[in-house]
């Protein structure tokens, strides 16, 4: 008896649910935190396959909020804020990553230990929720590309 894998998208589980679902979601990621750190971020691709859409909220049994933030420079300082909804152009893939879109986690319960994983749930504006499993990455991991292997005199 074998069971069929080959459909199984890497690290998304799709929730039960009659509603299709026209978001994809790849690389789920989120950095490593210290045993101090209450907050964090997580990052993940979105491909939006349907009508234009917009991701709106998100929540984890982890912490106690998860909330869509924004980077921007503001004279010269790199600064973070709130946006209410992160918009998901049609046939288009949106890019949640370090010193862009992210989505920001605050009052953290755990630790997050490279190699662990938890469920965070996705809300857009039209499809249905998504939960997807987040994997912990150790801090900096591809994080910042171009990094790696740059030695600075
Ligand atoms: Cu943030």
């Amino acid at each position: 008896m074998r069971i069929l894998t080959t459909l199984t998208v890497a690290g998304v589980l799709v929730a039960g649910s009659a509603q299709a679902q026209s978001i994809m979601a790849d690389h789920a990621w989120a950095r490593a935190t210290t045993p101090s750190q209450t907050s964090g971020g997580i990052f993940i691709s979105l491909m939006d396959m349907g009508p234009d859409d917009a991701l709106v909220g998100a929540r984890s049994p982890i912490a106690d909020t998860l909330q869509v933030h924004e980077t921007v420079e503001e004279a010269g300082v790199m600064k973070m804020r709130p946006v209410p909804s992160l918009p998901l152009p049609s046939m288009a893939t949106v890019e949640l990553k370090p010193g862009g879109y992210h989505v920001m986690v605050m009052g953290l319960k755990q630790q997050l230990k490279p190699g662990d994983t938890f469920p965070v749930t996705l809300s857009f504006a039209h499809a249905a929720p998504m939960t997807v499993s987040v994997t912990v990455e150790a801090a900096g991991a591809s994080a910042m590309p171009g990094m790696p292997g740059m030695k600075m005199p």
